[in-house]
């Protein structure tokens, strides 16, 4: 609508100053090496914010230097495990003292709605900070029962330097899940941000340091994949990586790592999630559930614009209320209030950048021509910025693109069912597992479900829950390895066998 697109036409300047566009290596801003840097775009216009140090192979082998350093020479996993700790605290202090400048670079970088970054994301970010600091002096092994005269114990102990690459969906959440525990574990790490969203790490980065950190544990690499990217993941002296982010990229890193020097990798990838909603299902609340799924949620975790790997992208409702259903989800997409992010009572800001807008306006037309029923949506919002409608398809096939491919937007795609079986058959039939919802309010029928389907979280009548305790990570081709609570913890950590005779066995 024209005042739609009037009140996104004029963006709200977030009103603050972006300080800190350098790299942050052993403690120190500088420069990239090769003197380059690049815009990072405002997605509610296309206007560049500022331009960042552009990180390279020189770099990378920089920061991995002093990565190593902190590592091998101290002071890092040399100190107790409770200063580690009392480090992590402090800076998880400060950051919740700071959570509306952070905010409101998240927001300005990423396009994600203000109030959900402030109110939401920055405190679980805080939350996963704390989390793990209270694990860095509970890591231990074990006393082994070996069969023989001898004493033997495992070691649990920290790989060395972490390469962590992160993309631009969750900045500083996806930040919080890899550097909560590479660092609680004793690693030191080197971190290369998405190149669309490279603001808010470096200036948490350097908060971080502020809170007591030693220079060269915690290193942040801005620039771009295949080059800064591609030279962290097949540096011979990184022991560990982990990378969230596209499938497609996923494959390259596990195997730029296999080539170099054979480091664990940790993957968290794509998905095409399923939300199952049964004939028992309370329909009023499965709609909410099913929209904020893909779209967006004020009480649980927000689905910025349906980027988010885990979107319940595959609506599944059986036929008993697939009508009721479908009616249901347009008035709500429909009644879903696009806007400035800035703008308080927003649900949804524009998409992150100009290649994912028009990836997910192509799909969109895809799903027009393959003959699924477009009820709501389907075009730019607006015409400044990456603003998507939200954009509701019933009448969706198994076989066409948009039931198949993760389109990271703003699409919801709904098809009906017949019986249990069926579902549990099309639901597994994905190159994808990393999520499902089940709504039913049948014990049988969500224990039956639960334990059928390949997925790494099943949420039953609720979706998205993200505790810092609650491990997350996906089957198949969305990822190997587990990130958040006790699991995320063990990526960190190799573990050492001890064996020391004992003289006198009985004792
Ligand atoms: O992802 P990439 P992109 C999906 C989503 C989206 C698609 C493309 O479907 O539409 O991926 O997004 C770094 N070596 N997800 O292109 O390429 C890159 O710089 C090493 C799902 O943004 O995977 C960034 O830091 N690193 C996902 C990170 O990888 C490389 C979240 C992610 O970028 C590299 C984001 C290389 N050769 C997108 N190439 C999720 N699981 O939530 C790129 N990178």
């Amino acid at each position: 609508s024209t005042a739609a697109a009037a009140a996104i036409d004029e963006p709200i300047h977030p009103s603050i100053q972006i300080d800190h566009t350098q790299l942050l290596i052993n403690g120190q801003f500088v420069d990239a090496a090769s003197g380059k840097s690049f815009p990072t775009v405002d997605p509610r216009t296309g206007d560049v914010i500022a331009r960042v140090a552009e990180g390279d192979l020189e770099d990378v082998n920089r920061a991995v230097a002093a990565a190593r350093k902190a590592f091998d020479e101290g002071p890092w996993p040399k100190m107790t495990a409770y200063e580690r700790s009392r480090i992590m605290l402090r800076f998880a202090d400060l950051l919740e003292k700071h959570t509306e400048e952070v905010a409101k670079l998240e927001t300005w970088d990423n396009g994600k709605p203000y109030e959900q970054a402030a109110k939401i994301e920055i405190p679980m970010v805080v939350r996963m900070f704390r989390y793990y600091a209270g694990w860095a002096d509970k890591i231990h092994g074990f006393t082994v029962p070996a069969d023989g005269q001898h004493h033997v114990q495992t070691l649990h102990e920290p790989y060395g330097v972490c390469g962590l690459i992160i993309p631009w969906n969750f900045p500083l959440l996806l930040y919080s899940w890899k550097v909560g525990p590479a660092l609680a574990c004793g690693n030191t790490v080197v971190l290369k941000t998405a190149e669309q969203t490279p603001l808010s790490a470096i200036y948490v980065s350097k908060l971080f340091h502020e809170a007591g950190l030693p220079p060269g544990v915690l290193n942040v690499v801005s620039g771009f994949g295949p080059t800064a990217g591609a030279a962290l993941s097949s540096h011979m002296d990184v022991n560990k990586l982990s990378f969230t982010g596209s499938t497609a990229t996923g494959k390259i890193v596990l195997a730029l790592a296999a080539k170099s020097n054979l480091k664990p990798v940790t993957l968290e990838l794509g998905g095409k999630s399923p939300f199952i909603v049964c004939k028992d299902a309370d329909v009023d609340k499965a709609v909410e559930l099913a929209h904020s799924a893909l779209f967006f949620n004020q009480h649980y975790i927000h689905l910025l614009q349906g980027q988010c790997c885990c979107a319940g992208s595959r609506t599944l409702v059986h036929e008993s209320v697939y009508d009721e259903f479908v009616e249901k989800a347009k008035a709500r997409a429909l009644k879903r209030v696009v806007g400035d992010p800035f703008k308080m009572g927003i649900e949804q800001g524009p998409q992150i950048d100009n290649e994912q807008f028009k990836k997910i306006l192509k799909y969109i037309r895809s799903g027009i021509e393959s003959g699924a029923t477009l009820e709501s949506g389907g075009e730019q919002f607006g015409s400044k910025g990456y603003y998507i409608q939200p954009t509701v398809f019933s009448n969706v096939q198994d076989d066409m693109l948009i039931a198949k491919d993760e389109i990271f937007g703003p699409v919801q795609s709904i098809s009906k069912f017949k019986d249990l079986e069926e579902v549990v058959q099309r639901a597994n039939a994905s190159s994808y597992g990393l999520a499902a919802g089940v709504f039913t309010q049948n014990i049988e029928t969500a224990n039956t479900l639960t334990r059928a389907l390949r997925v790494g979280t099943v949420w039953i009548n609720c979706y998205d829950i993200f505790d810092a305790a609650v491990p997350f990570g996906g089957f198949k081709m969305s990822g190997q390895g587990r990130e958040k609570g006790i699991y995320g913890l063990s990526s960190y950590l190799q573990v050492k066998a001890v064996v020391t005779p004992l003289k006198n066995p009985a004792w």
